[in-house]
Parts: structure tokens; sequence; C-alpha cells
């Protein structure tokens, strides 16, 4: 209960952070259009992608435990579907106490959908929420997808599916990506929108691979060819020669189990494993979240840290021009009296009415520089600073290079609307908050998960002998 109670407070902390800290500052730049937080403070979602008949549906049946969603051969449900937990009638028959449609689910503020409504109604109109009483979903909501289809259909859904699954994809905390033996590979568009979406760093730790149906294997050679085959599109598509683990499963209600295969019985503790990574959501969904503050924190940094860096390039320029236009508007003035006074124009001015005037032509002169031609220079500086932009930050890693790809068209499109026009306080008391997230705050939460794991060490020892009594403890 200690771990659980741990894990509460640190999922509360971290939403607290992003919502004080991060969340002001993304929308006032426009960075996000809705508050961070509201894509991550729902519960731990799963997310489940693959061909049409891959088997989704039934898998999902299975593990919630009733017939809670259609299954088939054919391309049966079209639709994307949140299955959530309902506490209200528990211990009866698993069934779908309530059901609600995508206008519904797009903007109640309780879920994190509110995103997606930009995919407009066509979208709307293929998403809903259905609430199911299995413990299966104490701890986790399920999104059942539509298949893949062929390109040719897939531009008469009427919104955009591979950003749906892009943006879906965000917000889970688990992606099982499903194959089946007879398309054992024809999963590239699924793989492209995820690779396009996901961060690089997160990619791999969220998506598992399953091989699914495998009961209708003709026999153990069948599968293990099966497999092999799916390996190699699967290197194929990601260009690696180290393949992900792929899980193997089944749904008992559907196979047909005979003395063929009888190979089954050996995976049964493949089928447990994968089920149980499952249930795991929970801790997936803390280091997502980690993850999370990392990424945008980081992200919004480097953009208030290239907005200051312009800045201070330009209070420089205004330095530098006004010690040239002082020494300008000094050198010219005396000049001018100096001229008239042995050309003789001025009489016999007295000295006091000498200084003023020439003190006068100074302060002329010099507000003229500091105004109209200051303006015209430093438009051109502002420009050079444009056409130079990749100059205002440094991008000697990776991973700042990572985050610039991220900001570089916000902090443009800021500067070039906004120009040298903005407070450099208010910037810099924003760096500070959101500089100080992306290294005390990311620090503390790496720590914390790591206290997290010894927490589990401890109770368990160094081998932890069963993780399932940890979890459900
Ligand atoms: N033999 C066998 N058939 C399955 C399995 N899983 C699903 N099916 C069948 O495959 C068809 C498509 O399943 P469905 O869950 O609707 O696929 P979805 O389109 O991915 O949701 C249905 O007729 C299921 O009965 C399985 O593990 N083994
Ligand atoms: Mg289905």
């Amino acid at each position: 209960m200690y771990r659980e109670n741990y894990i509460h407070s640190l999922q509360t902390e971290l939403i607290d952070m992003v919502e004080h800290k991060l969340t002001p500052v993304a929308l006032k730049y426009k960075y996000s259009e809705v508050p961070l937080e509201s894509t991550i403070k729902w519960r731990p979602v799963v997310l489940i992608l693959g061909n049409y008949s891959s088997g989704k549906s039934t898998l999902i049946n299975e593990y919630v435990g009733g017939d809670i969603q259609d299954t088939g051969q054919a391309p049966t449900d079209d639709s994307f579907t949140v299955i959530t937990y309902d506490n209200r009638e528990e211990g009866g028959d698993i069934r779908v106490t309530e059901e609600h449609d995508g206008r519904y689910l797009l903007n109640d503020p309780e879920y994190p959908f509110e995103k997606l409504k930009k995919y407009g109604r066509r979208f709307a109109s293929h998403f809903r929420l259905k609430k199911v009483n299995s413990p299966f979903l104490k701890e986790l909501a399920i999104i059942d997808t539509p298949g893949m289809l062929d390109s040719v259909t897939e531009r008469d859904r009427g919104y955009n599916y591979q950003e749906v699954i892009g943006d879906l994809a965000k917000i889970a905390d688990l992606i099982l990506v499903l194959f089946d033996p007879h398309k054992a590979g024809t999963v590239q568009e699924t793989y492209v929108a995820l690779r396009e979406t996901l961060p690089a760093s997160t990619f791999e730790e969220r998506i598992l691979f399953v091989l699914n149906r495998i009961d209708e294997c003709e026999s153990m050679t069948d599968l293990l060819q099966v497999y092999g085959t799916l390996c190699w599109n699967l290197s194929q598509m990601t260009g690696r020669k180290d393949i992900p683990q792929i899980h193997l499963t089944y749904s008992s209600s559907a196979a047909r189990e005979s003395e063929k295969t009888d190979y089954l019985k050996y995976l049964q503790n493949q089928r447990e494993e994968l089920k149980h990574t499952i249930q795991k959501a929970p801790d997936f969904r803390l280091d997502h979240l980690a993850t999370f503050v990392e990424n945008h924190s980081e992200n919004l940094d480097h953009f208030l840290e290239t907005l200051l860096s312009y800045k201070k390039k330009m209070l420089s320029f205004d330095i530098k021009f006004g010690l040239f236009s002082l020494g300008i508007s000094l050198i010219l003035s005396s000049l001018t009296i100096f001229i008239m006074m042995i050309s003789g124009v001025l009489g016999g001015m007295p000295l006091e009415a000498l200084i003023i005037s020439a003190s006068c032509l100074a302060g002329i002169v010099f507000v003229l520089l500091q105004t109209m031609v200051k303006t015209f220079f430093k438009s051109r500086f502002h420009k050079k600073l444009m056409r130079f932009f990749d100059q205002l930050t440094s991008l000697d890693n990776q991973r700042r290079r990572d985050n610039w790809d991220a900001i570089k068209k916000l902090s443009r499109e800021f500067l070039e609307k906004q120009t040298w026009r903005f407070s450099i306080s208010r910037v810099k008391k924003e760096y500070d908050d959101v500089h100080q997230v992306a290294t005390d705050g990311v620090r503390e939460i790496r720590e914390a998960l790591n206290e997290l794991t010894e927490i589990r060490e401890e109770r368990f020892g160094f081998s932890v002998p069963n993780e399932k009594t940890d979890y459900m403890g």
C-alpha cells in the first residue's frame, strides 16, 4: 500500500508542477493550445493498435472478462472506443454500464481528449466512451481502435487517421501493436504514425509488439516461421538490426485448440506475462509523466532562452548605438560651432550662449539618431538575427538539437511578430521558473523514481520473485 500511496503522491506532485509552472508559459506563447496537464491528468491509458481483425477487440473482451466490443472477421468496427472503469456495479456480470458519444468525450474536461476536437465532426462520430464494471480496469483505461485499412479507404474516413493515432499515442502510457499470423508485417502506417509523433526517447519504452492469434499456426514450426517473418518486417520498418521483444498471445475464447496446437501449452506463461505487463500501466504512467515533464520543460526552457538571447543581443545593440549617437552628436555639434566661430558667423557671442547652442545642437542630433536612424538600423539588425537564427542558441549536443527542432518555428514566429518589443524582465522571470523545473525538478523526479524501485527491492529482495503480488499488494 505504501508503494501505491507513493505513486499517487508523486503523480499529484508532477501534475501540479506542470499545471503551475509549465502550462501558464505554454499557453501564453502558444506552445500548446490546451493546458499541458489536460492530456496526462487522467488515468493510465493503454492504446491498442493493429490491422483490422488482428484480434484487438477479442483480446480486450478477454481481458475485461465480458462481451464489451463487437468482433468479427470483416472490418466490424470503425470507431475509437475508450473503455474505462465503473465501480458502481462491481460484482455483477461484466457489462457496459454507461455509454457516451464523442461529443461528450471531447468536451468533458475530466477526460484528456480535448485536443482531439480539432479532427472535427466526422471523428467525433467515430469516438465513444464505454464504462465497464470490470476489475481489470480498476487502474487503467483501454482504447480500442479501428484497424488500419488500405490507403484508398483511408481517405474516406473524413479525418486524419494517422494524426489521431499520433495524438492518442501521446496520451497513452502503453501502446500495443498487434499482428496476426496472416498479416505479420503490414503495419507500416501505424509504425510511421508512431515514429513521427512520439519523442524518440519514449518510443521504445512505451510500445509492445504483439503477435496475436498464435493458435492459428499449424504447428510450432509454422509459428517460428511467422515469428521470423515478423522479426524481418519489423527490422525493415525500424531500420535496426536488434529486434524489439515480440510478445505472443491468443484469445482462448476464439482459439481453435486441437492436437495440432499442442505447442500452445508452452506459451501460456507468455500470455500471462503480457497481461501482467498491461496491468502495470500505472508504473508506465509514472515514467511517462517524468518524461513528459522533462521534454516539455526542456523545450520551454530552450524557447525562453532563445528569447532572452535575442533580447540581450538587441540590448547590446542599443548600448552600442547609444554610445555611437552620443559620440557623433558631440563631434558634429562641436565641429559646427567651431567652424561658425572661425568663419566669424557668430560675431561676438558670449561663451555661455555658445555652450548652450552647442548642447542644443548635440541634443537634436542625438535624438534624431536615436529615433529614426536607430529604427532603421535596428530593423536591419533584427533581420540579420532572423537570417542566422540558429546562432541565437548553442546546439552542442543532440538533446539540445532535438529541443531546438521542437521550438525553433515557435520562437521564430514569436520574434518575427513581436520583434524586440517584449519585456526582458518578464521573460527572465518565466525562464527562471521553467529552468528550475527543467533542472532541479527533473532531477528530483528521477530520484523519486529510483526510490520507488528501491521500495520494491527492499520488500522483495533484489530478485523480485513475484512481481504480481508486488503490484497487487
Ligand atoms: N483463432 C483465433 N481467432 C481469433 C483470435 N482473436 C480474434 N480472433 C477472431 O478474429 C476475428 C477478428 O477479431 P476482432 O477482435 O474483431 O479483431 P479486430 O478487428 O482487431 O478488433 C474474429 O472473428 C475473432 O473471433 C485468436 O486469438 N485466435
Ligand atoms: Mg475491433
